[in-house]
């Protein structure tokens, strides 16, 4: 049975079923003007406390099944060996490390309340409408589709551009400390990879030095809050966890085709099986 999509996100605040709502009208401009201008918009309290608290339990009894993975990659999201044909220090060739557990959609329970929020339409239209698309499709992939991410002490997703052109993901849980999502907009363009500002950015954060003279912004996530991002052109990291408490993100995948389902390199990566 679905559940009303007004038991799991602040309604009166993000009313995304009233079409003709000026509170919806206003959140939607907002939005897409943030997007525009910084390629990021969060919408703060957008998941209620109770479904924050139930998906957040649901997380935990599926955690013990949950995919552990440990990469090297450059933040092109290359794997492996250096490329020689470059020197040393460059950008490509400067590993970073990162280590999560991930919740794949077949283990998350359909009733939990982020599995109604990712499969009602009315959510897949919301996110559709925000980012000005004519078309949008929850991705159909079992794995793949709906995800959440598990952070324990030091864990941490290093320095990479994003392959897809964007990202829409919910924080259940904050952690003690650390688990920053970081970013620097638009460090990178069609023109130039700014290779000299990515590799300084990545020596700086090897050697522990403040990076804000860098240009890199921290975003203020808050348990609730529904981000969007896109960091096709925009290097973005979450810093290592601190403390026990775990860092825990859910996301939410959508294509611009009907039936898009990962390949057998992805699966493997990502989840540690075929199916
Ligand atoms: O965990 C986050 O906040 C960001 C995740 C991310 O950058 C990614 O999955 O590519
Ligand atoms: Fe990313």
């Amino acid at each position: 049975m679905a559940s009303d999509i007004r038991n799991i996100i602040d309604y009166t605040r993000y009313p995304i079923s009233e079409s003709e709502s000026p509170i919806l009208q206003e959140v939607i401009n907002r939005a897409r003007s943030e997007l525009k201008d910084n390629g990021i918009t969060l919408l703060r309290g957008f998941m209620l406390p109770s479904a924050i608290r139930q998906s957040i339990l649901d997380t935990e009894e599926a955690l013990p099944i949950a995919f552990r993975g440990t990469v090297d990659h450059s933040v092109y999201l290359e794997e492996g060996k250096e490329n020689s044909v470059l020197e040393k220090d460059h950008a490509r060739n400067i590993l970073c490390r990162s280590s999560k557990c991930c919740v794949a959609h077949d283990q998350i329970k359909t009733n939990s309340p982020l599995n109604q929020l990712y499969m009602s339409p009315e959510m897949t239209e919301f996110v559709r409408i925000l980012l000005h698309r004519d078309v949008l499709y929850r991705t159909a992939d079992p794995l793949g589709a709906l995800n959440v991410h598990v952070y324990r002490e030091n864990d941490q997703l290093d320095w990479h551009f994003d392959r897809g052109k964007f990202a829409v993901t919910l924080l259940l849980q904050a952690p003690a400390g650390g688990g920053c999502f970081q970013y620097i907009p638009s460090t990178r363009s069609d023109g130039s990879e700014s290779h000299d500002l990515v590799r300084e950015v990545l020596l700086a954060t090897k050697a522990g030095q403040d990076l804000t003279a860098l240009g890199v912004k921290d975003a203020d996530l808050q348990p609730g809050t529904l981000v969007i991002f896109c960091g096709q052109n925009s290097m973005h990291r979450v810093s290592p966890v601190e403390g026990k408490k775990f860092r825990i993100l859910a996301v939410l995948s959508y294509e611009q085709k009907a039936d898009v389902h990962l390949n057998e390199y992805t699966r493997m990566k990502f989840y540690g099986r075929l199916k």
